[in-house]
């Protein structure tokens, strides 16, 4: 194979990053195993328990349930597939914002499930009043986002968890994105303030793990117990996840990144990351365009479209909100020299 490995030196549009070299050694020490396969590949499933636990310490759950999985697109559907299979209807619904990611969409068509989205407010949240509206006795699942993919965004999760309870449904939270840094912030997503009964948490974005590495945990053993399928010729007897063979790259690099950097570490690199994004929101601000703060470390600021196609043509590597913003996500790889030299480049295009 003749090709350069990935320069994140202009990656401002990605919620994957380089992972902790710690995560990276033991990706490829790990790369054979299959934690679909406990009875065979025990260490790596071991490391599964061990990465489980280490996601519920950081999500404000005791004793969780749940695993590692391909990513926040298959535990955001484990979610609504539990939830569709507890409760006690016929014709289940999921009830979200319109900003949830689009793996909602997946789900609910994959698994037929009709999904209501409601609309958001000005900052961007969801609307606890529209959700409310929308929840009705056929509603198996209600969704927050904890970290928009759009705007970073947490929605008022307290207030939805009373939306579920009211219509006997459960409750979901997407903090794919933003798992990693909310213990660091103000905001209350945890199993522990809110009642959170399923949470999705992607050590392969913020959590500096190496792809594939998605987290679904749940505060009840029901919910992977009906997501189990019985597996009889297999050592184990069943199995929750979706996927079959699985990475166990993503497993044991999920448990390298958390003894690394949890939590100082994450800490540490939520703190730059944020101050980096507050840097850019101001740069941006400075020279007119309008911004939309960042809450967390994402930042989405209106600017024309033809700077954007030829910033875009300078290499970087940027991309838009669906109101056709530009968005960057200040992941860990982002440095302030890189902000600095992107601000230079739209000083320089601007004025020609
Ligand atoms: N939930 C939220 C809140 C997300 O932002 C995403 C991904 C998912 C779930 C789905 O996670 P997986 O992609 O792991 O299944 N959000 C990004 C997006 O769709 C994913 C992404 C990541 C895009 C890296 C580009 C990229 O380079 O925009």
């Amino acid at each position: 194979m003749r090709a350069e490995p990935q320069d994140f030196s202009r990656v401002l549009s990605s919620m994957c990053t380089e992972p902790h070299p710690a995560a990276r050694e033991a990706a490829e020490t790990f790369l054979a195993t299959n934690p679909g396969d406990p009875g065979t590949y025990q260490t790596v499933a071991e490391l599964e328990g061990d990465a489980v636990d280490a996601l519920g310490e950081i999500a404000g759950l005791d004793e969780p349930h749940g695993y590692i999985a391909s990513g926040g697109t298959e535990a955001n559907i484990q979610a609504v597939r539990a939830a569709r299979d507890l409760a006690a209807t016929d014709a289940p619904n999921v009830v979200a914002p319109e900003s949830a990611h689009f793996s909602f969409r997946k789900a609910a068509g994959i698994l037929g499930v009709e999904l209501r989205t409601a609309p958001v407010d000005s900052d961007y949240r969801a609307r606890v009043d529209a959700m409310t509206e929308l929840a009705d006795e056929d509603t198996a699942l209600v969704v927050g986002v904890a970290g928009s993919t759009e705007y970073g965004r947490v929605d008022p999760l307290a207030a939805l968890s009373d939306v579920a309870d009211d219509a006997g449904a459960l409750f979901h939270v997407d903090a794919a994105w933003g798992g990693f840094v909310l213990p660091f912030t103000d905001e209350e997503w945890h199993f522990d303030h809110v009642g959170v009964d399923t949470l999705t948490i992607d050590p392969h974005k913020m959590g500096r793990a190496a792809i594939p590495a998605g987290g679904l945990l749940a505060r009840s053993p029901d919910v992977l117990d009906a997501l189990a399928v019985d597996t009889p010729y297999l050592e184990s007897t069943e199995q929750a996840t979706l996927t079959g063979t699985r990475s166990g790259a993503g497993v044991a690099s999920t448990v390298a990144a958390l003894e690394a950097l949890w939590p100082a570490g994450y800490r540490e690199q939520y703190v730059r990351a944020q101050n980096n994004a507050e840097w850019l929101a101001d740069a941006l601000d400075e020279r007119g365009y309008d911004v939309v703060e960042p809450t967390l470390p994402l930042v989405a600021a209106d600017v024309p479209r033809s700077l954007f196609a030829r910033l875009r043509e300078e290499g970087w590597r940027i991309s838009r909100t669906g109101a056709g913003e530009l968005r960057v996500v200040c992941m860990p790889h982002v440095t302030r020299e890189m902000l600095e030299s992107f601000v230079a480049d739209i000083d320089a295009l601007a004025r020609t």
